[in-house]
């Protein structure tokens, strides 16, 4: 079945360049997402946009161009809780990936079961209102509990203005928690703001959260152009993915975002992103742990140093 893509919709950037940064051996891209492609795995009925296809094959070219050795494929809202491409490109992967699902309350035991053996270890709970419709939070701690048992975690996401109301049900889930994109901070803010803070507090108070310091591209003002003489783009977003480096080193992913969706004024050159973590995670020691070491305890543990 074809799919009209969303108007307005940016296309993945085709040619990105070679970083200038070399990733450390093993190190994993533990943020993206395969697209159908829609005429082998059409898109949900409910979704909120249409995106262009993005293959697992395209996707594992870009983790061999970048220098990445793994990937962890998070279920995109365009699938809905249909996980068949997600998992199709995880039993592709040839064990060089790993994926976060996204499930209802009605699934099987058997079903997951399915979706661990392909390489499933999480399940993803959006709360951005234009990515999702509302599930009730007793769904999603059912859920939790049931995901908990196979040693599975959660990944959430939401935005910085609404931690406040969210907080407590994130507090009370009974796995490692993993915040995407560390909960959209509006970057225009001070980075010791009361917002930001807040959200330091969160990590600091639950040594269960983690959080992926990614999508500069998707929080930043002052875009991928660098200033003159100054080499890095989105500077606006480093103080506050630095700052939770360096304060939680141990609880830190960072992943690409390929193939980007719902970028409206820019999309990035996926090159230039991997140039962007000397930036966040200045020396080798947290380089290895941001790429590497924390990747690995979480996704590929029988293999974790
Ligand atoms: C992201 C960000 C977005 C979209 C999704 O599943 C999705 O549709 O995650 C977004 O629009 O901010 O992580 O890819």
């Amino acid at each position: 079945m074809e799919s009209t893509k969303t108007p307005g919709w940016l296309d993945w950037y085709a040619g990105p360049s070679r970083p200038r940064f070399e990733l450390p051996a093993g190190a994993v891209d533990a943020h993206c997402h395969v697209f159908g492609p829609g005429a082998e795995f059409p898109y949900a009925p409910e979704r909120k946009y249409t995106p262009c296809d993005a293959s697992k094959h395209q996707l594992f070219a870009l983790r061999d161009h970048l220098g990445f050795e793994r990937n962890i494929i998070v279920q995109a809202t365009c699938h809905g809780a249909d996980n068949r491409a997600l998992m199709d490109a995880l039993i592709h992967s040839g064990d060089k990936a790993r994926g976060v699902a996204t499930v209802r309350r009605t699934i099987a035991d058997q079903e997951l079961q399915d979706l661990h053996v392909a390489g499933v270890r999480g399940v993803r709970f959006n709360f951005v209102k234009r990515l999702v419709d509302f599930t009730p939070r007793d769904e999603l701690m059912e859920i939790a509990g049931r995901i908990a048992r196979l040693g599975w975690h959660v990944v959430i996401y939401f935005e910085a203005q609404d931690l406040p109301e969210l907080r407590d049900f994130f507090t009370a889930l009974p796995t490692t928690v993993v915040v995407d994109h560390m909960g959209r901070p509006d970057v225009s803010k001070p980075v010791d703001g009361p917002e930001f803070e807040l959200f330091i507090e969160f990590m600091r108070d639950n040594p269960n959260v983690w959080s992926k310091v990614s999508c500069p591209e998707r929080l930043s003002a002052t875009g991928p152009r660098a200033l003159d003489g100054e080499q890095c783009a989105y500077r606006d977003v480093v103080p506050f993915a630095r700052r939770i480096v360096e304060t939680f080193p141990d609880r830190v992913l960072w992943g690409t975002d390929w193939p980007h969706p719902n970028l409206k004024d820019h999309m990035p050159d996926d090159g230039l992103l991997v140039d962007f973590i000397p930036h966040i995670a200045p020396t080798a020691e947290l380089q290895r742990k941001l790429l590497v070491d924390n990747p690995m305890r979480l996704y590929w543990p029988e293999e974790a140093r």
